[in-house]
C-alpha cells in the first residue's frame, strides 16, 4: 500500500520536473546542528530530508537527531539505513532498501529480515527501494560489500534496475557514493530511465547546477545531495541546485 510520504513524493515529481532531497548523516551532526541544517534546506525548497550514512555511532544519537529535526520542519523525514541500527521511531518513513549489487546476502535480504519487525513495531511507512552502487569504490560500496557498476557499463545498471522493478520495488536508486568525484554517468541514467517506469533517484557527487541539469535531463526524478550542505555557503548552493531542477518536462517526456 502506498503511504502518505510516498504519495507526497510522487505528487511532487508529477507537479515539478524533478525534486531534490537533502541527506543528513547523523554521524556528522548534533541534534542542534541537524535542526539548523533541516530548517535551512527546508527554506531552499528541498522536498524531504533523508537520514543515513555508511557508519553509525549509536541509535540513541540517531533518535535525538531525528526527533530534533521532526520538531523543526514540516517536510517528511525518511530513513536511509545502512543497517538495522538506522531504524528510528521518530521518522515518517523508511526506504526499505536492498543493495542489489552487494556480494553479501546480509545487505540484500539479511538486515531487511532483521529490521522488518522493528519497522512494524514503530509503525513506520515503508517505501521499497532497489539500491545500486555505481562508479568507483566509496564508503557505501566498501561497507555494503558491493561490486560497483562501472560508468562505462550502463547496460549492467539497466539489468539491476529492471530486476528492482520486476521484484516490485517502487523506486530505484543509482548511487555514486557520498563525495564521489562525479555523479552517475548521464548515459547510464538515460538508459535506466528509458528501460524502467519506476521513479529514478540519483545521488552522489553532485555539486553544481550544471550537473543537476544534466542528471535531470538524462531522466532523474529525484536527486539527493549530502556533502554540499556541510560546506561553507552550502545553503546557497542547495538553493542554486533546487532552482536548476526545472527542465523542459514535455521534451523529456516525449523522449520516453
Ligand atoms: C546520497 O551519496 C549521496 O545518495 C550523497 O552524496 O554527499 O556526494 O552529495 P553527496
Amino acid at each position: 500500500m502506498i503511504g502518505k510520504v510516498e504519495k507526497y513524493l510522487l505528487d511532487r515529481i508529477q507537479q515539478y520536473d524533478a525534486i531534490h532531497i537533502s541527506l543528513i548523516d547523523p554521524e556528522k551532526v548534533t541534534p542542534q546542528s541537524a535542526s539548523k541544517i533541516a530548517r535551512e534546506v527546508e527554506s531552499c525548497k528541498t522536498a524531504a530530508i533523508m537520514i543515513g550514512g555508511s557508519t553509525l555511532t549509536s541509535t540513541s544519537h540517531l533518535d535525538d537527531v531525528v526527533e530534533a529535526i521532526k520538531k523543526t520542519v514540516k517536510i517528511p523525514v525518511i530513513l536511509f539505513p545502512n543497517n538495522i541500527t538506522g531504524i528510528c521511531k521518530y521518522a515518517d518513513a523508511i526506504w526499505f532498501m536492498s543493495l542489489l549489487n552487494s556480494s553479501d546476502p546480509y545487505f540484500i535480504t539479511g538486515a531487511q529480515i532483521l529490521g522488518a519487525p522493528i519497522i512494524k513495531k514503530f509503525g513506520l511507512e515503508v517505501i521499497p527501494l532497489g539500491y545500486i552502487i555505481v562508479g568507483e569504490n566509496s564508503a557505501a560500496s566498501v561497507v555494503g560489500r558491493a561490486c560497483p557498476i562501472p560508468y562505462a557499463k550502463p547496460e549492467l545498471a539497466v539489468a539491476h534496475a529492471l530486476a528492482a522493478q520486476y521484484f516490485g520495488m517502487r523506486f530505484v536508486y543509482l548511487e555514486a557514493g557520498s563525495g564521489a568525484k562525479r555523479p552517475p554517468a548521464n548515459d547510464m541514467i538515460r538508459m535506466v530511465k528509458e528501460s524502467t517506469y519506476i521513479p529514478l533517484i540519483v545521488g552522489g557527487g553532485m555539486r553544481t547546477g550544471e550537473q543537476v541539469k544534466e542528471v535531470v535531463d538524462a531522466g532523474a526524478d529525484i536527486i539527493v545531495t549530502g556533502t554540499l550542505i556541510e560546506e561553507r555557503g552550502g545553503v546557497d548552493k542547495i538553493r542554486e541546485l533546487v532552482d536548476c531542477l526545472k527542465t523542459d518536462r514535455k521534451a523529456r517526456d516525449d523522449r520516453f
